[in-house]
């Protein structure tokens, strides 16, 4: 089946077997997953690789949160919740206040103030979410969410929730199912650290199913100023242009970092120009625009094949994690400007081609 049509099925129904339904969960659904899997020819070339990108903007509200939070809402509806709140650097805000507004439930979100992308703020006010923006980071804000849910009847739809890595998961079986197999490597941005813990969880899953043969080695990427796993320390000020990886305490990060132990991978960090050059090369060379912290999985691909940890040939996924017109703000600022003219031939001629 194309993606297309597979869409028409929601993920939850798709993955049923692999998932904790019962007769009473409500199938909360707007066409997320069944994301397409696009090879990059060039880089692959490049590196000598298989080099294949996931595009997670496909999904309803643009990015790899919807495929947890349909499942998180499905369950908070099971449960008898009318209102759940969650932390956010801007994606799981736009994901929860959609998947809220469908299944009629109220929405808060808590954001760190300015810093986040200008497309997923107004995504969390147009789904008519509550939106909270704190003095402070990611870190705080959850925190606070925290309190709140254990004070008050609101679920928390963080990756807290054993629901959102149930949810996630699901990229992990389309990858395999695409490709037939797993690949040699899996290359992923971590914030929380909730989507390699769910990528854990589903290729072994999967294996164990018979559905695959084997696990990828898992390769996480931080931004190099907000990677607490690779120093092995919380991080008070993290610090990125990446603003959806801006995390310095990720809650998922033990389980995260014996998944991509475990599968002979590891977890490292790239720097801000790193990221925006791979973001870049991505648009201008590939034509697939994402967000900046996405762009850090094909960053971590580039520096970890320069310090020789691929063999020739290998098949590398990299999971592009959200759309890249959330933060216009950055495409701008990363591209040549516009040039203006009068409105006419010549000086457009002009402009083109030179005297
Ligand atoms: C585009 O929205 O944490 O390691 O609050 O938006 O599972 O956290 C977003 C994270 C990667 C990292 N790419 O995933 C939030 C949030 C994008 C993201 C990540 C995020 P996790």
């Amino acid at each position: 089946m194309t993606s297309s049509a597979l869409r028409g099925t929601p993920l939850i129904e798709r993955y049923r077997e692999f998932l904790p339904m019962t007769d009473d969960t409500p199938v909360i659904s707007m066409g997320e997953g069944a994301t397409q899997l696009v090879r990059l020819d060039k880089l692959s070339e490049c590196l000598e690789l298989d080099v294949h990108v996931k595009l997670e903007r496909l999904n309803p509200t643009g990015s790899i949160k919807d495929r947890g939070m349909c499942f998180a809402m499905s369950k908070a509806v099971e449960q008898g919740a009318t209102a759940v709140i969650c932390a956010s650097t801007g994606n799981t805000s736009a994901a929860a206040a959609a998947y809220a507004a469908r299944a009629g439930l109220t929405c808060a979100v808590i954001i760190p103030g300015g810093k986040i992308a200008l497309g997923k703020l107004a995504q969390a006010l147009i789904y008519g979410a509550k939106v909270l923006a704190v003095d402070g980071n990611f870190d705080d804000a959850l925190r606070i969410v925290r309190e709140l849910s254990e004070n008050h009847p609101i679920a928390l739809v963080n990756s807290l929730n054993p629901f959102r890595l149930e949810g996630q998961k699901t990229a992990a079986f389309e990858v395999c199912d695409a490709l037939g197999d797993a690949p040699d490597v899996l290359c992923i941005p971590v914030g929380t650290a909730g989507n390699i813990a769910a990528d854990g969880m589903g290729f072994g899953e999967y294996r164990e199913a018979g559905r695959s043969s084997r696990l990828p080695r898992m390769m996480g990427f931080q931004a190099e100023g907000s990677a607490p796993l690779v120093r092995g320390e919380v991080v008070t000020s993290p610090e990125t242009i990446a603003t959806a990886i801006r995390i310095g305490n990720p809650v998922r990060g033990e389980q995260a970092m014996a998944a991509m132990t475990d599968s002979g991978g590891g977890v490292d960090s790239v720097t801000d120009e790193e990221i925006l050059a791979a973001y870049r090369m991505l648009a201008s060379s590939e034509g697939v625009f994402c967000e900046p912290s996405s762009a850090s999985s094909v960053a971590g691909l580039i520096k970890a094949h320069a310090a020789g940890r691929f063999t020739t040939g290998e098949r590398v996924v990299c999971v592009l994690t959200g759309n890249g017109l959330k933060d216009p703000d950055t495409a701008i600022a990363q591209s040549g400007g516009v040039i203006e003219i009068p409105a006419d031939y010549d000086a457009a001629e002009k402009a083109l081609y030179g005297d």
